[in-house]
């Protein structure tokens, strides 16, 4: 039996994005390590497959085209929330030239009702497809009928799963990013968060060090790759077993990058000081807010102390800060979102991606904007993808201009003030020498700043006053808002003096 996989993951970046995501550096061109995984899965059971990720199609015309010509008698589509519409599309398609269609992912486990009634679907797989799916297309190969609402098992023994097979069609990506998942899980329970609510996902399960360093020894043979990300939403969660792939990792490979996520309140010395062994090294923190009443709204059992803590190790260790930050929650004042804002403007993250709450079925926050009216009326599914909320609004209760007023003022605050480069070792340089390379970063920080603010000005955002009367406002806001700000930080100054 052969499989013809499809990742739909288009929504809102459309058709033929991933050479221009591969261009900017940006996620919209991640692999897919599920659908890696599920390849290698079925390949062990002697099942053929191919890809269709719909980033590389140039349009509707073209998906058609590949499977009308595809031999393959089944098409497993992945689907996440933003992208279930045109998933059902992709359905619907297949099944008209006569394709039988499974679909699983994360939509279909935290909403498989909303799969069970369309006709385009055969079957769904809630949950881990690495069982779940080989078996079906054994059953499928036999002739045998199979339910057409399937729940996946939890794979207990990660071990047992094979190495993920990398498509050749993101080889280049693979050769330079990595992905590895070293466990599965997270205990947290933050309100708008799918793993957070869904049993399912909290239950921690962890790889071997050995499994984990043997598929490492194996991809880095194959591809070379420089750096190495780990998908593990927290990574420290049982921290021995972290550090001792990080110690064993760091013996065999210092020369990667390595990029690893993780909660404020796990991040101790020794992780950091084994993740400055190497090359480099990205801390993405899931900081969400500064607003300890918001940090509790939203259940995240952090506080602002582990926050500036986590910082500071990294700091004294070099490590490179990316800082999540969460904003357009329901309940959260214009005080809240300002206390988020200082802490940024005060340990300027390298790096900064300012998310704006989308309530993902599955989650609290979702179930609680069902339960007082507060969803808006959604004409589809592409709604729940984090620029669309931005631009959109999802939450009736939430006032967008301003959650883009403050959007804007996070990026534009961690661009111009990216921290300069750490000194190179060694002995102390002339004075001449250190004058000139402080003119230069001066020049270059003014470069950067030029280019950023041309770069802002001329983006189609909600915040360039484009005509548009609404997104003049959003810059009359904007102005007030920093006058406010720097006023504020002025006074401050002013009374610490
Ligand atoms: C890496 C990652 C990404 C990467 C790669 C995404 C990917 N598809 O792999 C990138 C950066 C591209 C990404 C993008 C987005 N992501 Co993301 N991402 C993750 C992360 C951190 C890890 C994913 C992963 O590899 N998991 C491990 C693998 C093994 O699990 P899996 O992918 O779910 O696959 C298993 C099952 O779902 C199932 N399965 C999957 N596909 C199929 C297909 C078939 C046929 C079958 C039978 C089974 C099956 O079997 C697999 C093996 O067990 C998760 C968090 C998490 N805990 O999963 C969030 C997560 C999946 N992302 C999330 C979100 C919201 C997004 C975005 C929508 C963000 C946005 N911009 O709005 C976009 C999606 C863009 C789009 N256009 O649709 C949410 C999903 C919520 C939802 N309801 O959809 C998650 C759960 C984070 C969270 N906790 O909220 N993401
Ligand atoms: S946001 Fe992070 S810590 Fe919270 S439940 Fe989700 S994965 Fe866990």
């Amino acid at each position: 039996m052969k499989i013809a996989f499809v990742y739909p993951g288009i929504a809102h970046i459309g058709y033929g994005s991933w050479d221009a995501a591969i261009a900017a550096g940006t996620s919209d061109a991640e692999c897919v390590y599920g659908l890696s995984l599920l390849a290698a899965v079925v390949a062990e059971r002697g099942h053929a497959f191919e890809l269709l990720d719909m980033r590389q199609l140039r349009c509707e015309e073209e998906l058609k085209e590949r499977l009308r010509r595809s031999d393959a008698q089944v098409v497993g589509i992945s689907v996440q929330t933003p992208s279930f519409d045109i998933a059902c599309r992709v359905a619907e398609i297949a099944k008209s030239l006569g394709k039988t269609t499974i679909g699983g992912g994360i939509h279909a486990t935290v909403a498989p009702e909303e799969f069970e009634p369309l006709a385009c679907w055969d079957h769904v797989v809630s949950g881990e497809g690495e069982k779940a799916l080989p078996d079906l297309l054994d059953k499928l190969a036999a002739g045998d009928g199979s339910a057409k609402m399937i729940a996946g098992s939890i794979t207990e023994d990660l071990d047992q799963l094979p190495t993920p097979y990398l498509f050749p069609e993101w080889g280049a990506k693979y050769r330079t990013l990595y992905a590895l998942e070293v466990a599965r899980g997270c205990p947290g329970r933050c309100t708008y968060c799918v793993s957070g609510e869904k049993k399912f996902y909290q239950r921690m399960r962890f790889r071997s060090v050995d499994h984990v360093l043997r598929e490492v020894e194996q991809a880095h043979a194959r591809y070379k790759f420089t750096n190495l990300l780990f998908l593990d939403v927290n990574a420290t969660t049982r921290r021995k077993h972290f550090h001792a792939i990080l110690h064993e990792l760091l013996r065999r490979h210092p020369d990667l990058g390595v990029i690893v996520q993780e909660r404020s309140d796990g991040f101790d010395e020794e992780t950091a000081r084994l993740l400055s062994g190497f090359r480099s090294c990205q801390v993405w923190f899931g900081f969400e807010s500064m607003s300890p009443r918001m940090l509790s709204i939203i259940n995240k059992e952090t506080n602002p102390d582990e926050a500036r803590a986590a910082v500071a190790l990294c700091r004294r260790f070099s490590l490179s800060v990316a800082a999540n930050v969460l904003i357009g929650v329901p309940g959260e004042t214009d005080d809240d979102i300002r206390q988020t804002y200082e802490f940024i403007a005060e340990i300027r993250p390298a790096v900064i991606s300012c998310n704006i709450l989308s309530p993902f079925p599955g989650t609290k926050v979702h179930d609680e904007c069902v339960a007082r009216g507060d969803l808006m009326d959604l004409d589809s599914h592409e709604r729940y993808e984090l620029r669309s909320v931005l631009e959109r609004g999802i939450i009736r209760s939430i006032d967008y201009r301003k959650v883009r007023v403050w959007h804007r003022l996070f990026y534009w605050t961690v661009g111009l003030h990216r921290p300069a480069q750490p000194a190179p070792a060694g002995p102390r340089p002339r004075v001449a020498t250190r004058l000139r390379r402080a003119a230069t970063d001066r020049a270059r920080a003014l470069a950067r700043g030029v280019h950023f603010l041309t770069r802002q000005l001329r983006e189609p955002g909600p915040a360039t006053a484009s005509g548009n009367p609404e997104r003049v406002r959003d810059w009359v806001r904007f102005g007030g808002l920093i006058a406010r700000l720097a006023a504020a930080q002025l006074g401050r100054r002013t009374r610490a003096g």
